[in-house]
């Protein structure tokens, strides 16, 4: 089999490229290593950058996003119960969209699946050859057969646990890295959410966020220690730490019900430096990830991919490689920049066992700082809605 760029991994960054490409004119096969079903059960990120949507709409798979998302002009932080508006519209004229990643994937699937552009699914044991060199192949293994794709570029698109960044021979990549120690236990209900915006809620057992999936379902996230299971948290146990850790009038008004899915994210930061070997490229999950209180990890991926199918494009049609030779550069400087955005949100919201006392009197400090200042509430709005490329 031959191609173009062969895409590794199904999810939003390597479906996004996929169309970009197609967009395009230029041949892309994606090899996934779950079913289509398997990769639409992850229930992940449900926040879009204005420039995540626009780049939906650009590609054509923006007509439900349309229809059925959310417009949001800005987000609630609660802090011991006092709550803060932060009205990204009123302070710098933008908004997100509350738009599942379940729902952005299946739109990009339904995409390809009509246009009849190529994927995979269930390829197990894929495996890079030749990566440096001018004609890299890529091997997998599917219903019990060997198979072999020669193409022009690979794009890595396989989160974190994938096998391209693992491919990169050690002295050639450097990472950063920090785990917290907790992670966030997440439920989903089909009941409608309990305020119209997102709140984002630090209280001295731990964050909670109050986040929605549309007008009649809702999806919460508790902060829990690193190493809890789903098993310790039966519903009720779950129900009654949020609303704990939520001001008591919003806790009052919150609507349960049976979980239809549960389950536990640990969070982390990690970069790897360069993203670009040769004609492998990573993007997305792969290249970095976010701890979730930033809403970014899916938007970095679909700027991520944005970038690439440039500097393809760039390649194929100018027959100039100065995109694909910036393309690391690019990415690393815009991710660095939402890497700390990320990591100041989790450090004003979350508890940490290490800082005690002290640590909590100065996120209150951070907080009403937030508060009295037009200026802070502007760099959250701005960070939080998507920083123009770098
Ligand atoms: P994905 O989605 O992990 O997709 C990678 C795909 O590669 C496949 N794969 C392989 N395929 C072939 N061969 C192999 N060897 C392979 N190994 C893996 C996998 O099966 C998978 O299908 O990475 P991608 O495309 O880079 O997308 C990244 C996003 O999924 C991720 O950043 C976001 O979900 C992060 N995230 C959030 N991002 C936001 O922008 N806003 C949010 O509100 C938000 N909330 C979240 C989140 C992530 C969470 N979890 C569970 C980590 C909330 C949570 C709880
Ligand atoms: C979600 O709805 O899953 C969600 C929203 C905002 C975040 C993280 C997750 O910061």
């Amino acid at each position: 089999m031959r191609t173009q760029v062969a895409i590794i991994g199904a999810g939003p960054a390597g479906l996004t490229l996929g169309r970009l490409l197609e967009c395009a004119g230029i041949d892309a096969v994606i090899l996934e290593r779950r079913s289509a079903g398997h990769v639409l059960s992850r229930i992940r990120a449900g926040v879009l950058e204005q420039g995540s949507a626009d780049l939906l709409e650009r590609i054509g798979v923006g007509g439900r996003m349309r229809r059925e998302g959310i417009p949001h002009d800005g987000v609630e932080l609660s802090f011991d119960g006092d709550m803060l508006r932060i009205d990204f519209h009123g302070l710098i004229g933008r908004k997100v969209m509350i738009y599942g990643q379940t729902e952005v994937t299946r739109d990009l699937m339904d995409a390809r699946n009509a246009s009849g552009a190529r994927t995979i699914y269930e390829a197990e044991d894929v495996s890079l050859h030749d990566v440096r060199g001018g004609a890299p192949r890529v091997r997998f293994v599917k219903d019990g057969g060997l198979h072999e794709i020669t193409c022009d570029f690979i794009a890595g698109c396989d989160g974190f646990h994938g096998i391209t960044r693992a491919s990169v021979p050690d002295k050639a990549i450097r990472t950063f890295e920090r785990v917290y120690p907790f992670g966030w236990l997440g439920v989903l209900v089909d009941k409608p959410p309990v305020a119209d915006e997102l709140i984002y809620a630090h209280h001295e057992r731990g964050f909670a966020l109050c986040s929605m999936r549309s007008h009649t379902r809702s999806r919460y996230y508790v902060q829990v220690d690193a190493g809890e299971t789903v098993d310790a948290w039966p519903d009720e146990r779950f129900w009654d730490e949020l609303r704990r850790r939520l001001n008591p009038e919003i806790a009052e008004r919150l609507q349960t019900g049976p979980s239809i899915e549960k389950s536990i994210a640990p969070l982390r930061s990690f970069v790897a430096e360069p993203l670009r070997f040769g004609r492998l490229f990573l993007a997305g999950d792969a290249a970095h990830i976010v701890p979730p209180t930033g809403a970014k990890g899916l938007n970095m991926a679909l700027r991520d991919v944005g970038i690439l199918a440039e500097a393809l494009v760039e390649h194929y049609e100018a027959k100039s490689d100065a995109g694909i030779d910036a393309y690391s550069q690019r990415v690393l400087a815009h991710t660095w920049k939402t890497e700390r955005f990320s990591w100041w949100m989790t450090s004003l919201l979350h508890t940490f066992p290490e800082t005690g006392r002290f640590g909590r009197r100065i996120q209150r400090a951070e907080f009403d700082y937030l508060a009295s200042s037009r200026s802070a509430q502007e760099s959250l709005a701005e960070n939080y809605t998507g920083l123009p490329d770098a």
